[in-house]
C-alpha cells in the first residue's frame, strides 16, 4: 500500500527538467567539502545574508562574489550562470542553488552545479581555482544505436568549445547538426573569475576527462573553475549564428569539417540575453473552463504592473488581477518553457483541479506559453498570514479564536492532501506565507499548485531539497528523506509562530540554533509556555488551557523522530478535541546540528500509539464555535 501511494510535488523543475532548454536547473553534482564549520551557526547566518546580497548582481551581471566574516568564519561565496541563460532563466537557476547549496552545511565548502549555473560557497578566497581532486565528471547512458562517427564528432565538437571559449570571454557553444543519431552539441564555460590561461587549462583538462564519457551521448565536467557538457541533442539556448553586437565583436568561427554523416558541422557562438519571446499556445490544449488566454490576464493584472504585483517567490512573481466580469484572481507567473510538455502539464493542471477543499487555494486554470507558465488562483483578500501575524500592529487583527481556526483550518486542509483518494500529496513548502487567508480570516493554503508525481515504484523518487529553511524538518534537510511528516513538521513550526506571533527564522534570530522550536521547547518543559505568547494574545480570558494544549501540538509535530510525529489526521483529531489529554511530546531537533540527526532512543517514553488519541473516533466537536 505504501508503496503503491503516489507522491504529488510541488516541483517546478521537475516540470521543466525534460524540456529542451531553459531554464536548466538539473542537478549535475553537488560536492561538499569535508571540514565542519568552526562555528556553525554564524557561517550559515553569514551564508542567507550574503546570498540576499548578491542576488542583484546575479540578476544583473549573471554572476557575482561575495565575503563576509572574519578567519576563521570567514565566508566566500561565488555564484554564476552560463552565458546562454537569460536573466529569469538565470534567476531561476541561481535560487535553486540557493535551495540545495546548503544541504552541505555544516560542511564549510560545498559546490553544486546545475546544468546552468554554479555556486559555491568557502571560507577561504577560491575565486581562481581550476582544478580539484574533487571534481567531477557526469556520463550519461550509451545508446546502442548511435552512430559510429559519434564518438569522433563528437571528439571534435569538444575540442573546438574548448579551445574557443578561453579568448571569447570563456564561453562558447557548437554543435554538429547531422542525421538524428549522429548530431553532436557542446558547451563550455570557465567562471569570470578566471583569467585566459586558468581558463585554458581548466578547459584542457575538462576536455581530456569528458571523453573518457564516450560512446556515452552525454558528458559533463564539473571542474572548480569550468564546466564543460556534450550531447546527442542541442541542449543550450537559442543558438545564434554569427551573433554579432556592437559592444562585442564575436568572432564567429564557422568550422567546416568533413563529416560521415549527411548534414554540416557548424561552429556556433551563443549569447547572453536572449529577448523573452511570449507566444500564445493553442489553448484547445486544456479543457475551456481552466484554461485562460495571455491576453485576458495581461488586461487583468494592467499588463502586470507593478502595482498588482502581491508577492514573489523563488520561481516568479504573483499579480492580483481583476477579470472583466468583477471576479478577482491571483495570477502566478513562472518562468518555465515546455513545448514538449503540453501533455504532461495538461495531465497535471487536471488533477491540481481536482483537488479541491475549503482550506485549500482554489486553483481557477492555467495560461501556457512556450516561455512562461501562468497559474491562476482565487484572489484571498486577507493577503497571507505572514503579512498579519508578523507585524506588529497588524497581528492585533488576529485574536485567539481568529489563530485556532487557521491552526485547525491548515490542518484540515494538509489532511486532505495527505489522505485524499488513497494519494498522497506532500506539499513539503508549509509557511506562514503560503497560507492565504480569506475574507472571513479561513486559511487557505497555496502552492500545491505545481505537482508532479513522483511515483512510489522508484521512477523519479524525488531526492532534492527544497522548501524553506527554517521549517524543513531535519530528516529532509539531512538526507532529503521526503515523507508527509516532512510537512507535519513545518506545520508543527507554523504552529508555534501563529502563537508566539514570532517567525522561527533562524537566520533572522541573533542566536540561529536557539530557534522558536527550541525554547518553545525549553518553556514546555519549565512549565512557563505562556511566556513566549504573543504579547497582543495575552489580554484575551480563559485562552490558557488552550494555548498549553495547542503549543503541545506544535512541539508534537516537530519531534526530531518522524515516526513519532502524529499524522495530520491525528493532528486534526487533537486540535478538534483540545479538552482531552494530549500526549507529552519528546525533545525536537537542533536543526543545523543534523550529523547526529533523527536517532531516538528506543527507550523514548513517549510513544503516539495506545494513548489518549484512541478517543478520537469519532472525533468530539469543535470546543469553539467558528467566528462569523
Ligand atoms: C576554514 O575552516 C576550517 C574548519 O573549520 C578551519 O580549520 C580553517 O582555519 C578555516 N580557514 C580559514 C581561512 O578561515
Ligand atoms: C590565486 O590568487 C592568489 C591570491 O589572490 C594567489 O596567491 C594564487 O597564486 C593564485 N592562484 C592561481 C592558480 O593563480
Ligand atoms: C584533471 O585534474 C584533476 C585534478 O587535478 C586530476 O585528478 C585529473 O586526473 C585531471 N584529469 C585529466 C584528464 O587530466
Ligand atoms: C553580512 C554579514 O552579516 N556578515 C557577518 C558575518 O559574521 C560576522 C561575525 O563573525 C559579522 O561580523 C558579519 O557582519
Amino acid at each position: 500500500m505504501e508503496n503503491r501511494r503516489v507522491y504529488i510535488v510541488l516541483l517546478v523543475w521537475l516540470l521543466v527538467q525534460v524540456t529542451e532548454a531553459s531554464p536548466r536547473t538539473d542537478i549535475v553534482a553537488r560536492i561538499c567539502g569535508k571540514k565542519h564549520a568552526k562555528n556553525s551557526k554564524v557561517y550559515i547566518k553569514n551564508f542567507s545574508k550574503v546570498t540576499r546580497m548578491i542576488r542583484d548582481d546575479i540578476r544583473d551581471n549573471g554572476y557575482a562574489t561575495a565575503s563576509t566574516g572574519h578567519p576563521p568564519n570567514q565566508l566566500h561565496l561565488m555564484a554564476q550562470c552560463f552565458y546562454d541563460l537569460s536573466t529569469d532563466d538565470c534567476l531561476l537557476c541561481f535560487d535553486r542553488c540557493l535551495a540545495l547549496l546548503p544541504g552541505c552545511f555544516p560542511k564549510v565548502s560545498g559546490r553544486i552545479y546545475l546544468d546552468g549555473c554554479f555556486m559555491r560557497v568557502d571560507n577561504y578566497t577560491f575565486y581562481n581555482e581550476t582544478l580539484l581532486s574533487s571534481d567531477k565528471t557526469v556520463c550519461g547512458a550509451v545508446d546502442m544505436d548511435t552512430a559510429p562517427d559519434f564518438i569522433s564528432i563528437t571528439q571534435r565538437v569538444i575540442r573546438n568549445v574548448a579551445s574557443e571559449a578561453p579568448s571569447n570571454d570563456g564561453f562558447a557553444g557548437g554543435g554538429y547538426d547531422g542525421s538524428p543519431l549522429c548530431s553532436s552539441y557542446a558547451y563550455a564555460n570557465c567562471w569570470n573569475t578566471l583569467d585566459e590561461e586558468s581558463c585554458k587549462s581548466c578547459l584542457r583538462n575538462a576536455s581530456d576527462s569528458i571523453l573518457n564519457c564516450l560512446p556515452s551521448t552525454e558528458g559533463r565536467v564539473a571542474n572548480a573553475g569550468c564546466f564543460l557538457r556534450y550531447s546527442n541533442y542541442r541542449f543550450f539556448n537559442d543558438p545564434q549564428y554569427c551573433t554579432i553586437t556592437a559592444a562585442t565583436a564575436v568572432i564567429c568561427v564557422i568550422t567546416v569539417l568533413i563529416g560521415l554523416c549527411m548534414g554540416k558541422i557548424v561552429y556556433k557562438v551563443v549569447h547572453r540575453h536572449k529577448s523573452l519571446k511570449e507566444v500564445d499556445i493553442e489553448s484547445s490544449m486544456l479543457t475551456k473552463s481552466s484554461t485562460f488566454k495571455y491576453s485576458t490576464l495581461e488586461k487583468a493584472s494592467d499588463n502586470f504592473s507593478e502595482a498588482n504585483k502581491l508577492g514573489f517567490g523563488a520561481y516568479g512573481d504573483v499579480f492580483k488581477g481583476t477579470l472583466a466580469d468583477g471576479r478577482e484572481i491571483a495570477i502566478k507567473r513562472l518562468h518555465i518553457s515546455h513545448k514538449h510538455q503540453m501533455k504532461e502539464i495538461q495531465n497535471e493542471m487536471k488533477i491540481i483541479t481536482g483537488v479541491q477543499h475549503k482550506n485549500l487555494a482554489r486553483f481557477l486554470g492555467c495560461c501556457l506559453t512556450t516561455q512562461l507558465s501562468l497559474l491562476i488562483y482565487e484572489f484571498a483578500p486577507n493577503k497571507s498570514l505572514d503579512y498579519l501575524l508578523f507585524d506588529p500592529e497588524r497581528k492585533k487583527e488576529l485574536d485567539w479564536p481568529k489563530r485556532l481556526n487557521i491552526i485547525i483550518g491548515t490542518a484540515e486542509g494538509l489532511e486532505y492532501l495527505h489522505t485524499n483518494d488513497g494519494v498522497t500529496i506532500v506539499h513539503r513548502d508549509i509557511k506562514a506565507s503560503n497560507i492565504l487567508l480569506d475574507l472571513r480570516y479561513r486559511p487557505k493554503i497555496a502552492d500545491f499548485g505545481l505537482a508532479k508525481f513522483c511515483c512510489g515504484d522508484g521512477i523519479n523518487a524525488c531526492p532534492l531539497i527544497e522548501g524553506t529553511l527554517g521549517y524543513m524538518a531535519p530528516e529532509y534537510l539531512a538526507h532529503g528523506r521526503l515523507t508527509e511528516k516532512v510537512d507535519v513538521y513545518s506545520y508543527g513550526v507554523l504552529v508555534l509562530e501563529i502563537v508566539s506571533g514570532a517567525r522561527n527564522g533562524s537566520f533572522q534570530a541573533d542566536d540561529p540554533l536557539h530557534t522558536l522550536v527550541t525554547s518553545t521547547w525549553n518553556h514546555y518543559q519549565s512549565n512557563t509556555v505562556w511566556e513566549i505568547v504573543d504579547e497582543s494574545l495575552k489580554g484575551e480570558e480563559n485562552i490558557k488551557e488552550q494555548v498549553q494544549k495547542v503549543v503541545q501540538v506544535g512541539l508534537l509535530c516537530t519531534q526530531e523522530s518522524p515516526a513519532l510525529r502524529p499524522t495530520m489526521t491525528k493532528v486534526t483529531c487533537m486540535l478538534k478535541g483540545l479538552e482531552l489529554d494530549i500526549p507529552t511530546p519528546s525533545k525536537p531537533p537542533f536543526v543545523y546540528e543534523f550529523s547526529h540527526v533523527v536517532t531516538v532512543s528506543p527507550d523514548s517514553p513517549h510513544q503516539l500509539s495506545n494513548n489518549s488519541l484512541s478517543h478520537c473516533n469519532p472525533p468530539p466537536p469543535p470546543p469553539l464555535p467558528p467566528p462569523s
